[in-house]
């Protein structure tokens, strides 16, 4: 039986420790309870750091610690006090974590902090080596282990791998700033499913993905010549019954009855997050300093419960944040405070559960204000403890939780005016409205909870794995390829079609570069001057170029996805009488979309016009393209012409342009006894359908195809048509 091997920075423990004795404690984190149904009911096993380095322990002690964290089936990753500053303060959390929430301002570039979290990242792959078994499933979490999906798929490249981040994936623009941005991306690549909390972060991963690597998709998936790579959102959710039930339990009741006492019939706001400068808690601070002065009739009518949770305490930016924080609620309760009414209770701890919960359901506004955040998880359990519906949810647009949560106020974070009217707004809105928009957000985050996204994230991942696995099935095994060379050279007559960019060359992101190489030039000669060979280079290419590169070889071709054909010793002709009339209703639309679009040009071919936009701006590009299509699509239809989505290009021709029918010239021609075709994109697609039963074909990548073979890269065809030339 496989099993579930979770990965994450932190594992889900606390040890404590005094000096005779060891302990440990599961902790109760929004992760550990979402995957804990997998966690614990189906064979699986969580890898993380402990919590203690390897300065702090000897040898006797980390055994102990071994033996315990065994029982819990947890294995723990050490290391030294030296990695961890480099690693977690550095590379985490001074480079990725605030150029990822849009700081680069506050975000250090430095090498060394780079080598470390490599190094970080292979001592986990190490540790994951001892466990895994190539059946087993890897579910890695968060921001720490993005180079790790890469470094497992080297070591065993069927492994099961999925990837969740739980910041947000930000803009190209911002990303491209990362000076290790290429492995980072390759890294990520590595998995099988990359999740994020939201459609947009999608969007930017993909984006990224294009314009760092030219990595093409189709709807989130992108296929890699040894695995399947499906990009999607998964907004993570809370465990929903355990904050409802708690709110109604004996001890919240007590201490919500002891915070009534104390704050009095005043309107309470809450605030809590970890102590983060992406959570906008100065921000939040000043505005409210503005309501104070605003709308002066609320003094003494609110009181605001700031709880900031120490974090990160060891990095500069979070002690300056605190010591901003610290006079900012001293300037505001000197201010506005009087003998009984302190406008703000700050408490910089973490507090317990039950106290938590009992601030969240007494609350009447929660201002969850953070200037980003991957998904924001308070503002989810401030909604799920509102038993009787009542209470506001002020939310900042940039938290990823506000694509589930659009009934909240929403404010622009840096817009302190709003939010200063926002709180009016709170505390003046008529319970039944509260009611009404709570309960919309309940029945949601209720249905959606942490389970769920749990579940929803690992179903994913295995249809991914069975989308690889067919893919994988029809791949040509060395034993299929022995039968398929040994059938070959049985043959006296064969016919061998091969499609040229994608096919016999690489460079499918640069057809520029895409000229034949000696060794190809080599081997077509070698294969076509056998006399019981009949090759076709079957390609979308104009005849000109296919001439200039091939044309002193002894093989067939035809240009223009079938528009021309040309036999050995003889000219290139058209297949049949076709018009050109056409283009020149299509040409002034294509002409206007040149001029809208910098980078665009158009290529005339004999039987068919392109719009190429490999050299527009990565975004604008499929836009522009997707505008062009639109605008032509009741001309085309008209006049019986289609048109074909490349590779970075439109191609209008006439529809019974295509390489099937081109094919057909050969196929119909001839008894054949042994007849093959490749290529590698969707217009051979029409190639593949027209062979006969016994035909071989297969198809260039891991996409699907009606093709019967499939074989991973260019490499992999080089390889076979060496195998044919024997
Ligand atoms: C990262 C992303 C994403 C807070 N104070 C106390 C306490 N908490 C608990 C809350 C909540 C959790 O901590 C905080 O979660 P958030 O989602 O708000 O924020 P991050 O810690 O920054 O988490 C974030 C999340 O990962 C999940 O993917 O949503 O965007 O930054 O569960 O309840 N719990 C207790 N006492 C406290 O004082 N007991």
């Amino acid at each position: 039986m496989s099993k579930l091997i979770i990965v994450s920075n932190r594992l889900p423990i606390n040890i404590k420790r005094n000096d005779t004795q060891i302990s440990i404690k599961s902790s109760s984190g929004g992760l550990a309870t979402g995957l804990g149904s997998f966690y614990k009911n189906y064979k699986s096993i969580w890898i993380g750091w402990p919590g203690i380095s390897t300065e702090e322990i000897d040898k006797k002690t980390e055994n102990i610690i071994r033996k315990k964290l065994h029982g819990e089936k947890c294995y723990p990753v050490f290391f030294s006090d030296f990695d961890f500053k480099n690693y977690y303060y550095g590379f985490c959390n001074k480079t990725i974590w605030p150029l990822f929430h849009y700081f680069p301002i506050n975000t250090t570039f430095d090498k060394k902090y780079f080598e470390s979290y490599k190094k970080i990242n292979r001592l986990f792959c190490d540790e994951i080596l001892k466990k895994v078994k190539e059946h087993d499933k890897v579910w890695i979490h968060d921001y720490h282990l993005m180079l790790l999906p890469q470094m497992l798929r080297e070591k065993i490249p069927n492994l099961t791998i999925g990837f969740f981040l739980h910041i947000p994936f930000p803009s190209s623009e911002v990303f491209r700033l990362l000076p290790w941005r290429d492995e980072i991306l390759w890294g990520l690549l590595g998995a099988n499913l990359v999740g994020l909390h939201t459609w947009n972060y999608v969007k930017h991963f993909l984006n990224s993905s294009r314009f760092i690597f030219g990595v093409n998709e189709n709807l989130g998936q992108i296929s890699f010549p040894d695995h399947v790579l499906k990009v999607d959102a998964f907004p993570m959710g809370i465990n929903y019954s355990k904050f409802a039930n708690a709110a109604s339990s004996a001890p919240v009741k007590k201490e919500r009855k002891k915070i009534r006492g104390k704050i009095g019939d005043r309107k309470l706001i809450l605030s809590l997050d970890r102590l983060d400068y992406t959570k906008g808690i100065a921000q939040r601070l000043e505005a409210f300093d503005l309501f104070l002065e605003t709308y002066p009739e609320y003094k003494d009518k609110v009181t605001l419960i700031v709880v900031a949770v120490p974090s990160r305490t060891g990095i500069e930016n979070y002690k300056h944040l605190k010591q901003q924080l610290d006079q900012l609620v001293g300037n505001i309760n000197g201010k506005y405070g009087n003998i009984g009414w302190t406008p703000i209770w700050y408490l910089y701890r973490s507090i317990p559960f039950y106290q938590l919960v009992a601030l969240y359901s007494i609350a009447d506004v929660a201002l969850v204000t953070p200037l980003r955040d991957g998904m924001n998880l308070v503002a989810k359990e401030f909604i799920a403890t509102k038993l009787n519906g009542k209470g506001v949810l002020i939310l900042s647009e940039t938290a990823g939780a506000v694509k589930e949560l659009g009934e909240a106020l929403i404010i622009n974070p840096n817009n302190k005016d709003q939010i200063a009217d926002a709180i009016k707004e709170a505390i003046c809105i008529d319970d039944d409205d509260q009611i009404e928009r709570n309960v919309i957000m309940q029945k949601r985050l209720l249905r959606y909870n942490v389970t769920r996204w749990a579940k929803d994230f690992m179903d994913k991942l295995e249809l991914t794995k069975k989308i690889e696995c067919e893919v994988k099935a029809k791949y040509l095994s060395p034993k299929l390829t022995e039968d398929l060379i040994g059938f070959f050279h049985e043959k006296q007559k064969r016919l061998l079609f091969f499609d040229y960019d994608g096919t016999l060359v690489s460079f499918k992101m640069r057809p520029d570069l895409a000229k034949p190489d000696d060794e190809l030039l080599n081997m077509l000669n070698n294969l076509s001057r056998n006399p019981l060979n009949h090759v076709v280079i079957i390609s979308g290419r104009d005849k000109d170029t296919l001439t200039k590169w091939l044309g002193h070889l002894n093989l067939d071709m035809v240009a223009e996805h079938g528009a021309w054909i040309k036999q050995k010793n003889s000219d290139w002709e058209v297949i049949e009488p076709l018009t050109s009339d056409w283009k020149v209703h299509i040409r002034p639309i294509l002409e206007l979309y040149v001029d809208r679009t910098p980078g665009a040009l158009i290529e005339e071919k004999t039987f068919s016009l392109v719009w190429h936009y490999r050299k527009v701006d990565h975004e604008l590009g499929p836009v522009r393209a997707c505008e062009l299509k639109e605008a032509l699509l009741h001309l085309t239809i008209n006049k019986n012409l289609s048109i074909l989505e490349g590779n970075k290009v439109l191609e209008i021709k006439k529809s019974e342009i295509n390489k099937g029918n081109a094919a057909k010239h050969w196929l119909e021609n001839d008894n054949w006894d042994f007849i093959f075709a490749i290529g590698d994109d969707w217009t051979d697609e029409d190639l593949f359908k027209v062979m006969p039963q016994d035909a071989f074909t297969v198809k260039v990548g891991m996409t699907a195809s009606i093709a019967k073979l499939n074989v991973k890269s260019v490499d992999a065809v080089r390889k076979l048509i060496k195998k044919m030339i024997g």
